[in-house]
């Protein structure tokens, strides 16, 4: 691949380098964490602080466009003890995020550039299949491969938890699924084999689910904090930052605080209900940004044409997509978007019907 071994390390790729203009003496750097314009940076040669530019922030109102966890930065680094300036926020190949309160334009970003996101839920007080569609459907807006981990699973019955599973799957949900336990260890060693070095994961989920537990597990030590142990299972709200760290083993894992809210696509629209079969579907695409428009190896076309999926539903899925990738343009962009929308969405059914 050609890139600095040691960037490939914190999951610099092609894919960045080839969108990537820092011009020197900026380099690049990865964000391990943000605190408002206050920022951890890591680069080939460890970690340094960081504040974002004057200028940056004057032309970047938007919280989408701040940089958060997993981002990877232009930064001008500090001479001696001095704090580095970044410059430039790089493309993101993937994200999570969620709409701003009281904005149409607004995102707030949770993190980016990961390749995987463990939706994690508890199969005791936090089960809510409805909940794991939303969560998936905000996974997969962003491009990230999503992965569901059931916990305490020494809270629950063995009949329980296969039920549980069954519900899960009846949904129309086909990411996988790890049920787990931090406290009796079952499943850990399933979730450590999907970890690879150079690959970022981040970890979603309600408060008290046993994300921090499981991190600290993968770690080996107590490097995250956690609630303190109930047996009721029921957590502490603990996890107060987002943090990026690297695993022994070179993975790299996002911790989260618990969410409670997620505002996306319009909120309870019942949307991510009527879409979850098609997003679970376009996880499987031989490509990771297929746009399900006529790409080869697009799964979600194949079962179009094998009458698994309705093609009405499909058009609506591409509409709605549209309208929310739509969300994020200034407002000028807008009225010229208008008028390219309806001859996107004519093109986009017009290649569906010639397959
Ligand atoms: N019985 C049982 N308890 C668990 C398990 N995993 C975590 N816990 C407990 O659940 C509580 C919350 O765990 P955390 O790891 O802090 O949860 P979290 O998801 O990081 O929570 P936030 O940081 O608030 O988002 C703690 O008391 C853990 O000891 C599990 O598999 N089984
Ligand atoms: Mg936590
Ligand atoms: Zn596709």
């Amino acid at each position: 691949m050609g890139q600095p071994p040691e960037l490939v390390a914190l999951g610099w790729s092609d894919w960045h380098a080839q969108r990537a203009n820092c011009a020197p003496p900026d380099g690049v750097a990865r964000v391990a964490a943000v605190d408002r314009d206050r920022l951890l940076l890591l680069d080939q040669d460890g970690p340094f602080q960081a504040r974002l530019a004057g200028r940056y922030r004057h032309h970047h109102p938007l919280g989408q466009e701040r940089p958060c966890v997993g981002d990877w930065v232009c930064v001008e680094k500090p001479s001696h003890e001095a704090l580095g300036v970044v410059h430039d926020v790089l493309a993101r190949r993937t994200w999570l995020r969620r709409k701003s309160a009281g904005s149409e334009i607004e995102y707030q970003m949770i993190a980016a550039n990961m390749d995987c996101v463990f939706v994690v839920q508890s199969c005791h007080f936090d089960f809510n299949p409805r909940r794991l569609e939303r969560y998936l459907v905000m996974v997969m807006e962003g491009g990230a491969e999503p992965c569901l981990l059931l916990t305490k699973t020494d809270l629950v019955s063995p009949d329980t938890l296969a039920a549980q599973m069954v519900e899960i799957q009846s949904l129309g949900i086909t990411a996988p699924i790890v049920p787990l336990s931090n406290v009796s260890g079952d499943g850990l060693d399933q979730v450590k084999r999907q970890l690879q070095p150079g690959l970022t994961y981040c970890f979603v989920g309600s408060s008290g689910v046993g994300k921090s537990t499981l991190i600290n597990a993968l770690i080996g030590n107590d490097r995250m904090e956690t609630g303190c142990v109930s047996g009721t299972g029921e957590g502490r709200h603990t996890t107060v930052r987002r943090e990026l760290i690297r695993l022994e083993d070179g993975a790299l894992v996002i911790d989260n605080p618990g969410m409670r809210e997620f505002g996306l696509l319009g909120a309870d629209s019942g949307l991510a209900n009527r879409f979850s079969h098609i997003l679970t579907l376009a996880s499987r695409c031989r490509f990771h940004d297929c746009q399900h428009s006529g790409e080869p190896g697009c799964a979600v076309a194949a079962a179009v044409q094998a009458g698994e999926i309705p093609p009405e539903a499909l058009e609506d899925f591409l509409k709605l997509r549209e309208e929310s990738a739509f969300n994020d343009l200034s407002h000028a962009e807008k009225r010229k978007k208008d008028r390219d929308f309806g001859r996107y969405i004519k093109s986009a059914k017009k290649s569906l019907r010639n397959r």
